[in-house]
């Protein structure tokens, strides 16, 4: 099972999404984007997050790329704050191999790469920092990915990407223990894909690692609502509860304390189970 020494997933975990991109924090300055990440993260903390997964590139579709250097400026600073006052597990959010090497470094005891260490150097700095990893996976890349994804069969594609992902780890020196995977909803799937993939995600427990899962606010939720990002949460909840109700390990979500309580709800079935 997973290093119970970097989290122990015996029951549901929340992991807080933490954007330190400077349009997130009112007028974008450098003091802006610390304080306003170290507030952020200090509620999400006070309302129960296990994980606070720190990001300093936006993945979103159609977001402009950023240089290693902006990522390192907005993320490492965070990092180092964060480690200084909190023990909760930290996670880096990048595909760069430099950014994952100095925020483990600074403090980050996990690697969250929505590109699964594909990119240059990623496999080997990520083994030779000794972080436990998330694989996600996602076809194409962010730019084009929701153009015109194709699947034989989306949980099955998805479900060998994964398990050669945990291979080519396995053989780079990654221990299995360390390594959790996520099937990147809304990472180049259409909407049917993205409800085929969360109704059958109790198959991806066949990896023998825990599964991460972020679906919160995202437009599987807002296409079906037909509303827009500040009207998800209730859509979100529904979602993240089916997630866990599948056996979800971990949700990367937004709203922290309302989905610590969906986790309580969900946990009261075993504890109270005759
Ligand atoms: C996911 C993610 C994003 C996800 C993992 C958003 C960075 C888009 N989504 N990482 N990152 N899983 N592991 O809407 O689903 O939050 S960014």
């Amino acid at each position: 099972m997973f290093d119970q020494k970097v989290l122990d997933v015996s029951t549901p975990k929340v992991m807080g999404i933490l954007n330190v991109t400077p349009d997130s924090f009112s007028d974008g300055g450098k003091f802006d984007t610390l304080n306003g990440g170290l507030t952020q993260a200090a509620e999400m903390i006070n309302q129960g997050a296990d994980i606070i997964d720190v990001g300093g590139e936006s993945t979103r579709p159609g977001a402009k790329p950023v240089t290693v250097q902006q990522e390192l400026d907005r993320t490492i600073p965070v990092i180092e704050a964060l480690a200084s006052r909190f023990d909760t597990l930290l996670s880096i959010d990048t595909s760069k191999a430099l950014v994952m090497t100095e925020a483990v470094k600074a403090g980050a005891g996990l690697i969250n790469d929505v590109r699964a260490l594909r990119e240059g150097n990623a496999l080997q700095a990520a083994a030779q920092s000794g972080a436990a990893v998330c694989l996600m996976h996602m076809q194409g890349q962010p730019r084009t990915m929701q153009s015109n994804p194709t699947y034989s069969d989306v949980l099955i594609d998805v479900k060998q990407f994964l398990s050669n992902r945990i291979n080519d780890c396995i053989d780079a020196g990654i221990p299995k223990s360390k390594l959790i995977v996520d099937p990147g909803f809304g990472f180049g799937k259409t909407l049917p894909h993205n409800y085929q993939l969360l109704g059958r995600l109790a198959e991806l427990h066949d990896l023998s690692v825990p599964l991460l899962v972020g679906i919160s606010r995202k437009s599987m939720i807002g296409t079906v609502l037909d509303c827009d990002v500040e009207h998800r949460l209730p859509g979100s909840l529904t979602a993240a509860t089916i997630a866990l109700m599948k056996g979800a390990h971990i949700l990367r979500v937004h709203d922290v304390k309302q989905t610590v309580d969906a986790v309580k709800i969900v946990s009261a079935l075993s504890t109270y189970k005759e």
